[in-house]
C-alpha cells in the first residue's frame, strides 16, 4: 500500500509538471484530488485496516494529499499568469515602452474664429446671444424696413420654407439682423449684443460666396451713440483680429434698416491689394455691412428714437477666416477634407 501511494504521487507530479492550460489543470485536480480519486478512496478505506497499519498509512496518505494540494496551488498561479500573458499577447509586459499616441480632435476653423470674434467684443462689453435659423418674414424683412415687394429683398436671395406672401411665412434666415429686432423687442437699453450663427442664401457659389455661411451680428443702443462709436468699435475689432498693419477700408453702403449705412473691407492678403481671383480684382475683401439703426426700426421695437440711437453690423465669418489664415476658397471649409482641416 505505501508503495502504491509513492507511485501515485510520482505519476501525479510528473503529469502536473507537463500541464500548461487551466483546463488540463482542472482535469488533473479531479483525477488526483477529487472525490472519486484513488487518493480519496485510499483515505476512506483506512477504517477497515488494523490500528497500527491505519496510523502509518494514514500519515503517509495525508502527506501525499498535502503535497499534491500545495503543488497544485503553485501550478494554478503559474498557469493563470501565463494565460493572461497569452491573452493580451505581451509576455512579459514592457512598462518602459512609450504609450500609443492618441489622435486629438480640434475645433473647426470657423468655430475658432467665431469664438475669437465674440471674445474681442466681450472685452468691449458686448453680451453673446443666439437666435433661430428658421425665421419669419416679419423678422428677416418687414421689421427691418423691407416690406413685401421692396426691391431690397433682391439683396437677400431667400430659401423659403412656406409658399405664402405674408409676414408669417417661414424662411431660412438670410442674415443675423432679425436678431436686432428680437433683442430690441425683449430688452431695454442700454444694449450691447453680438449674435453668432448660420445664415443661408439661394446663391451660386464662388471663391468668396457660399449658400450657407456664418455671420456675427452686433447691436449697441444707448443714449448718445454716434457714427464715431460705430467706427471706433469696428476699427478696434479689425486691429485685434488682423493686426495694426493690415489695411481697412470703410465706405458708404445701403441697407434699408440703417441710416447712414456702410461697409468695411480688408486688403486682400493674396495680392496685397493689387487685384486677384480671390478679391475679384478689387484688392479688397468685404467683411461686413454696418450702419446707424434706422429710427423706424427702433420705434417699431418700442424704443423711442428721439431718446436713443444705436449702431449695428453684420460680419461674414468665413470671409474673416479666409483673410486670417490665407485660405484661397470659401468652399474648402465645408468640403470635409481632413487634409485642409488638419492645418488649423
Ligand atoms: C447683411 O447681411 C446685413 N445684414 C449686414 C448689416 C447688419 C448691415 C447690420 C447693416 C447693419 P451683407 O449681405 O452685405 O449684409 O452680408 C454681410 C457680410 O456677410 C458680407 O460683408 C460678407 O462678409 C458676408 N457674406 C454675404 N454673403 C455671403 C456669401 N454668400 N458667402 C459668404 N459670406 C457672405
Amino acid at each position: 500500500m505505501p508503495q502504491d501511494l509513492n507511485h501515485l504521487e510520482s505519476v501525479a507530479l510528473s503529469e502536473l509538471s507537463r500541464i500548461e492550460t487551466p483546463g488540463e489543470l482542472e482535469e488533473w485536480r479531479v483525477r488526483y484530488l477529487g472525490k472519486k480519486s484513488a487518493l480519496t478512496a485510499a483515505l476512506r478505506s483506512l477504517g477497515t485496516l488494523p490500528p497500527d497499519e491505519r496510523r502509518a498509512l494514514g500519515a503517509r496518505a495525508n502527506d501525499v494529499k498535502k503535497n499534491l494540494q500545495s503543488r497544485f496551488d503553485a501550478k494554478q498561479q503559474a498557469v493563470s499568469v501565463s494565460s493572461i500573458g497569452q491573452s493580451i499577447g505581451v509576455a512579459p509586459l514592457d512598462v518602459t515602452l512609450p504609450g500609443r499616441p492618441f489622435p486629438m480632435g480640434r475645433l473647426h476653423p470657423i468655430t475658432r474664429v467665431i469664438q475669437e470674434i465674440c471674445a474681442v467684443f466681450a472685452r468691449m462689453g458686448f453680451q453673446v446671444i443666439e437666435g433661430p435659423e428658421v425665421e419669419k418674414d416679419y423678422y428677416n424683412f418687414e421689421a427691418l424696413n423691407i416690406p413685401q415687394d421692396h426691391p431690397a429683398r433682391d439683396m437677400f436671395a431667400t430659401l423659403w420654407l412656406d409658399q405664402k406672401d405674408d409676414s408669417t411665412a417661414r424662411l431660412l434666415r438670410t442674415h443675423t439682423s432679425p436678431m436686432q429686432v428680437r433683442i430690441m423687442e425683449t430688452h431695454k437699453p442700454p444694449l450691447r449684443f453680438v449674435v453668432p450663427g448660420r445664415t443661408y442664401r439661394y446663391e451660386a457659389t464662388d471663391a468668396t460666396h457660399d449658400w450657407m455661411f456664418h455671420q456675427v451680428e452686433g447691436l449697441a443702443v444707448d443714449i448718445d451713440i454716434t457714427l464715431r462709436d460705430l467706427k471706433e468699435t469696428l476699427f478696434e475689432f479689425c486691429r485685434s483680429v488682423f493686426g495694426r498693419d493690415t489695411g481697412v477700408r470703410f465706405r458708404c453702403d445701403y441697407f434699408p434698416f440703417v441710416e447712414p449705412g456702410g461697409e468695411v473691407a480688408i486688403e486682400c492678403f493674396q495680392c496685397k491689394s493689387s487685384g486677384c481671383r480671390l478679391c475679384g480684382g478689387t484688392g479688397w475683401l468685404e467683411i461686413l455691412g454696418t450702419g446707424m439703426v434706422h429710427p423706424d426700426v427702433l420705434a417699431r421695437c418700442g424704443i423711442d428714437p428721439t431718446v436713443y440711437s444705436g449702431f449695428a453690423f453684420g460680419m461674414g465669418v468665413e470671409r474673416i477666416t479666409i483673410l486670417r489664415y490665407g485660405v484661397d476658397d470659401i468652399r474648402h471649409f465645408y468640403s470635409g477634407d481632413f487634409r485642409f482641416l488638419r492645418q488649423f
